[in-house]
């Protein structure tokens, strides 16, 4: 089994220690690129693989999560495959400050790799909300997955208007359905009328749930259990694996399986970082990254399906768990619609619309 409990509530007592570790590697590292030069000092000539390059990845989750678990099985493959002169340190959530801090650490080359949740980069890069329209991909898992493997609106358009902001998305890959939990039921949008939704730092997740009548509040993750415990918000949306390795199941009543999005995670790199490394080493990244796409598939269906059980079992702590039928779904889709349009009008300008229509395109040939 890849994944341990172990959760959100250890994550903060390693943080200090972490950015301190972080902050040394970076210094030892050397160089741009984060090879180590050696005692004549040059490394320019020497082959890549001969030389020692330790890098930085940091992730939005914490061990037995998906994006750390990726990130930790990256770092083996490449580590293995350099035979052993690529070392990389994972990061837990926590160790570098919150989800936005990451963002900048990667862009400024802090550190070398992230996987960014787009929601945390919508007031910067604002076309990366397209991943937060409900209802959009196809509710096949595998068929989202083979589009976000293949659509060059997301890997030409968007990863060019992340580039803009210094971060390159390597690859794009769900964590599978999101999931409603509620301190009341989530069966149609009436549910939702003045209910406080925690939301990420998204001006279209946050459009979202007003379309539904929510009242929608922006929340880092870290902060999630305990506001929903002390009632700060009323509810959340997320992949059922993070629900039960969170425990926001202990403090909800209600989980509704609605299948209303995708989380999707990018998997990013600093862009003067990769585009300095010898070509060699970044066809190992890049053919890496591509291994790394069915393991991340297969291991989130794992999880999402093993801890579906584990919250449906824990009687300590009973969720009443509903599945919302296709006609009830429904009326959902009819209000998340409209948001498509506030995209396009209000959140981004002629090249999100075009962006969105290629991608608009590309789902409707792929079912
Ligand atoms: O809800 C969140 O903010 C968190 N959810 C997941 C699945 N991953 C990390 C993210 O920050």
């Amino acid at each position: 089994m890849f994944f341990k409990k172990r959760g959100w509530k250890t994550f903060a007592a390693v943080s200090a220690l972490s950015l301190a570790l972080a902050a040394c590697g970076s210094e030892d590292a050397g160089t741009d690129d984060g090879a180590v030069v050696d005692e004549g000092g040059a490394t320019d000539d020497a082959p890549a693989v001969e030389e020692t390059y330790n890098w930085q990845f940091v992730t939005e989750e914490v061990q037995g999560q998906v994006q750390y678990e990726y990130a930790a099985e990256f770092a083996e493959l490449i580590h293995e495959k350099s035979d052993g002169q690529i070392n990389i340190d994972v990061f837990e959530f926590g160790a570098l400050g919150s989800e936005v801090d990451q963002v900048e650490q990667l862009q400024n080359g802090i550190v070398e790799f992230a996987i960014i949740s787009p929601g945390f980069t919508g007031g910067m890069v604002a076309e990366g909300q397209v991943f937060a329209l409900q209802f959009l991909f196809p509710d096949d898992q595998e068929v989202t997955q083979e589009i976000l493997n293949t659509s060059e609106a997301l890997h030409t358009d968007l990863a060019g208007m992340y580039e803009a902001h210094n971060i390159k998305p390597l690859a794009f890959f769900t964590e599978g359905a999101m999931q409603w939990t509620g301190s009341n039921e989530l069966r149609t949008p009436a549910d939702f009328e003045n209910f406080k939704m925690r939301t990420q730092e998204s001006p279209l997740i946050m459009e979202s749930y007003r379309a539904y009548g929510a009242d929608p509040s922006p929340l880092s993750w870290s902060e999630l259990y305990t506001s929903l415990d002390r009632g700060v918000v009323d509810g959340q949306e997320n992949p059922i694996f993070f629900i039960e390795d969170a425990s926001f199941h202990e403090v909800q009543d209600h989980m509704t399986i609605s299948n209303h999005n995708n989380y999707v995670a990018m998997t990013t790199v600093n862009p003067d970082f990769y585009n300095g490394l010898p070509e060699e080493i970044r066809a190992l990244i890049d053919e890496t990254v591509e291994e790394m796409q069915p393991r991340v598939f297969e291991m989130q269906a794992e999880m999402n399906e093993a801890l579906l059980d584990s919250i449906i079992e824990d009687t300590e702590n009973p969720t009443e768990v509903i599945e919302l039928t296709e006609a009830e779904r429904e009326a959902f889709r009819e209000l998340a619609l409209p948001v498509r349009d506030f995209f396009r009008d209000e959140v981004v300008g002629d090249e999100g619309r075009a962006m969105l229509e290629l991608l608009e395109e590309e789902i409707a040939a792929a079912q």
